[in-house]
C-alpha cells in the first residue's frame, strides 16, 4: 500500500512564495483598509506569528488553542439580505499550496469552527469558517427570520466560499487551484447542500455524519426521547418520573445485552459490531422474568421494553413507508447518548418545531407525534431538508464526494447516510460502480459522533486539534480527497488508527468490513477484494 504524503510535495506545484515576497504581517494589516468585496465589511485583521494563543473570547463557542501556522487571520461580515449576515473568520496561512477550504458548523449552530480553522490551515489550505448566519447553538434566532434559516440551511456555506475565494486571491494575488469543504455532522449536511445547490462551489467535499433528510431526523430524534417520556426541552422531571423512563442504570445493561447478542456477528468479540443494520437486538431478553423485581438495574419493565423497542425499530409512517432508520444498536454506550435520552425533549427537535417550522415562543411538546414530522417535511423550513439524489450536476464539474458515518454515532444513525449513498444511486440510474467515480462513503466501526468512540477512528477528520496521527492520503479524508481531486487517485479505503499504534481499514459502502481471520478485509457482493 502506497503511502503518498502528496502535502510534502504538492502536485500542483503551488507553494507561494508569498512568505518570501512581501511582510505577510503588513500586507494583512492592510487588509482592514483596502479591501472591498460587495456586501462585506472586514471588520478586523490580525497577523498570527504561530505558535501563539488564539483568543476566541467573545464567539460563542470560545476554545483555548494554540495556532499551528503562522497567518493572517480575517473577522468579516457578509450582509446576506437586508435582515440577516453571516459573521465569518478567514485564516490565510504564510504557507499556503494554493488550496481553499470552506467549514461546516455543528448542530443548529451558529458558532465559528475554530479546531478546524487551526486545522485545515496546518495542512496549508487558506480556510473560512462561518456563524452560519447567527450566533449560537440554539434555534431561537430563527423565530421570525426566514433570512437567517436561509443561510443557516443553505446560504452561509454560499457565501463563506463566494467572498472567501475573492478574500484569498485579494491576499495572495492568486485565486485558489482548487477548493474544498469539510463539514461534520450540520456540517455534513451543509456540505451535501453545497454539492446539490452551488455544485460550482466546492471542487471536492468531505460530508462527515451527515445530518441530511433534516426534517425526519429532528423529528426522528425527538420521538426518541418522546418514547421515554420525555415531554419539554426544559426539564427532565416529567420524564424521570414516567413508567416508560430508562434510567442511566439500565442503559447499561441494553448495552451489556446489544453486545452479548451482537458483537460477536463480525467474528471478533471487540466491543464492535462492525455491521449493526445486521444487529436483530431481541428487547424481550431483557424483559423482567416471573417473580423478578420489575424495578431493578437490570431488566425492563412491559412498558420499558416496548419504548426500547420503538427506539430499535426503524420509524414508518401510518401506510408503512420507511421515515428513518432505526436508533443505532451499540451507539447507546457513547456518551453523547445522553443528550436523547436524558429525559428532557430533544432540544434540536424543540427548537425546530417551534421556533423554525411553527414560529412561535412558546409548545407544548407531551403528544408529539408522527403529526409533527409530517408537518416538519410539509413546511421544509428554508428549504432544508437535504433529501435529494440528483448531484448530476456536482458530478458534471468533476467534483467529488467523500462521506464519512461513525458506526456507533449516538446521534445521526450510519444507515441513514447508506440511505443518501442508494438515493443518488437509485436518483442517477448508477449502480455503485458508478457512483464510485466521484461519491464514496467509508463506514467507520467504532466511530461516533464525528470523532470519539471505539478502536481505529482517526481518520484525519479535523475537529479536535492533535488528533490527526498520520499524515498521508491512506489515513486521511482531507488528503485523501485532495488526492482524488487534483490527482485522479480515489481513495479506495481509509486506514484509521487508534491514537496508540493500533490500524484498522475502513470500507467504502457498499462493501463490507470482514475479518478473515487474519485481518480485516473489504468485501464485495462478488466476493473478496483484496486491498
Ligand atoms: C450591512 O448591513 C448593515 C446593517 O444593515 C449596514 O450598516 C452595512 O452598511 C451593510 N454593509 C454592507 C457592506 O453592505
Ligand atoms: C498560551 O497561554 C498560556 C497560558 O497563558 C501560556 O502558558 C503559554 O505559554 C501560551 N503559549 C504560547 C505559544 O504563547
Ligand atoms: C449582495 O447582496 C444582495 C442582496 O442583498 C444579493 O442579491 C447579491 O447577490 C449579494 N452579492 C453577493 C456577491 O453575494
Ligand atoms: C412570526 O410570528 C410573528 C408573531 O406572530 C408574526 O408577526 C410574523 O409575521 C411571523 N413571521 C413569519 C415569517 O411567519
Ligand atoms: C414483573 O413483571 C413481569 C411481567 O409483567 C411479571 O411476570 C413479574 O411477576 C413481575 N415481577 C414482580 C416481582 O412483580
Ligand atoms: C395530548 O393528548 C391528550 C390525550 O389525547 C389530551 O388530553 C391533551 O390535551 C393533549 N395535549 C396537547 C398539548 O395537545
Ligand atoms: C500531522 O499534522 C498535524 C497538523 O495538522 C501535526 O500537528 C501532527 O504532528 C502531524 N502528525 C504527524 C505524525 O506528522
Ligand atoms: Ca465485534
Amino acid at each position: 500500500m502506497a503511502h503518498r504524503p502528496i502535502l510534502a510535495a504538492s502536485i500542483l506545484g503551488l507553494l507561494s512564495t508569498f512568505a518570501r515576497a512581501a511582510d505577510p504581517s503588513l500586507k494583512c494589516l492592510a487588509l482592514k483598509n483596502t479591501l472591498q468585496l460587495e456586501n462585506t465589511t472586514i471588520l478586523d485583521a490580525a497577523y498570527i506569528a504561530a505558535p501563539a494563543n488564539v483568543s476566541t473570547a467573545g464567539s460563542c463557542q470560545s476554545v483555548a488553542l494554540v495556532s499551528a501556522a503562522p497567518l493572517c487571520r480575517v473577522y468579516l461580515v457578509i450582509n446576506t439580505t437586508a435582515t440577516s449576515a453571516v459573521h465569518a473568520e478567514a485564516w490565510l496561512p504564510d504557507t499556503w499550496y494554493g488550496r481553499f477550504m470552506g467549514l461546516g458548523n455543528g448542530g443548529l449552530g451558529g458558532c465559528i469552527n475554530y479546531p478546524d480553522l487551526d486545522y485545515a490551515t496546518s495542512l496549508h489550505f487558506a480556510a473560512i469558517g462561518s456563524d452560519n448566519g447567527h450566533d449560537g447553538q440554539t434555534g431561537l434566532p430563527f423565530l421570525d427570520h426566514p433570512e437567517v434559516i436561509n443561510d443557516f440551511t443553505f446560504r452561509a456555506i454560499h457565501v463563506e466560499a463566494v467572498i472567501g475565494k475573492q478574500l484569498v486571491q485579494a491576499y495572495y494575488g492568486t485565486p485558489p487551484a482548487k477548493s474544498y469543504f469539510s463539514g461534520c455532522s450540520s456540517g455534513g449536511r451543509q456540505g451535501t447542500q453545497a454539492a446539490l445547490r452551488y455544485p460550482e462551489d466546492f471542487d471536492g467535499i468531505i460530508a462527515g455524519a451527515p445530518a441530511t433528510d433534516v426534517n425526519r431526523y429532528l423529528g426522528w430524534v425527538g420521538l426518541l426521547g418522546h418514547y421515554i417520556g420525555a415531554t419539554s426541552p426544559d426539564t427532565a422531571a416529567d420524564a424521570i418520573t414516567s413508567p416508560k423512563f430508562i434510567p442511566p442504570t439500565l442503559w447499561s445493561a441494553i448495552s451489556a445485552e446489544i453486545l452479548r447478542q451482537c458483537d460477536g456477528l463480525d467474528g471478533v468479540y471487540d466491543g464492535i459490531i462492525t455491521e449493526p443494520d445486521d444487529c436483530v437486538f431481541n428487547v424481550d431478553a431483557l424483559r423482567c422474568g416471573a417473580g423478578q423485581a420489575n424495578e431493578t438495574e437490570t431488566c425492563l419493565t412491559p412498558v420499558q421494553v416496548e419504548a426500547l423497542r420503538n427506539i430499535y425499530t426503524p420509524l414508518r409512517s401510518a401506510s408503512g413507508e420507511l421515515l428513518y432508520p432505526r436508533y443505532t444498536p451499540g451507539a447507546e454506550a457513547d456518551p453523547f447518548g445522553g443528550v436523547i435520552f436524558g429525559g428532557a425533549f430533544v432540544i434540536l427537535a424543540a427548537d425546530w418545531e417551534r421556533y423554525t417550522v411553527l414560529n412561535i415562543t412558546e409548545h407544548d411538546f407531551s403528544n408529539f407525534s408522527l403529526h409533527d414530522i409530517a408537518l416538519f417535511d410539509a413546511v421544509n423550513p428554508g428549504g432544508g431538508a437535504t433529501w435529494d439524489g440528483d448531484l448530476s450536476a456536482f458530478r458534471a464539474r468533476g467534483g467529488k464526494f467523500l462521506s464519512y458515518h461513525g458506526r456507533r454515532d449516538p446521534l445521526i444513525p450510519s444507515t441513514n447516510s447508506k440511505r443518501m449513498y442508494d438515493l443518488v444511486s437509485s436518483t442517477l440510474g448508477f449502480p455503485p460502480s458508478a457512483l464510485d467515480d466521484f461519491y464514496r462513503l467509508f463506514l467507520v466501526p467504532g466511530l461516533g459522533h464525528c470523532f470519539g468512540g471505539l478502536g481505529a477512528t482517526l481518520i484525519g477528520q479535523g475537529q479536535i486539534p492533535g488528533t490527526n496521527f498520520v499524515n498521508d492520503s491512506v489515513h486521511n479524508v482531507v488528503l485523501a480527497l485532495v488526492d482524488w481531486v487534483e490527482g485522479g487517485i480515489a481513495p479506495d479505503t481509509i486506514v484509521g488508527s487508534d491514537g496508540q499504534g493500533a490500524e484498522r481499514v475502513h470500507c467504502r459502502y457498499p462493501m463490507r468490513s470482514v475479518w478473515d481471520e487474519k485481518a480485516w478485509v473489504c468485501e464485495d457482493d462478488e466476493g473478496r477484494y483484496s486491498l
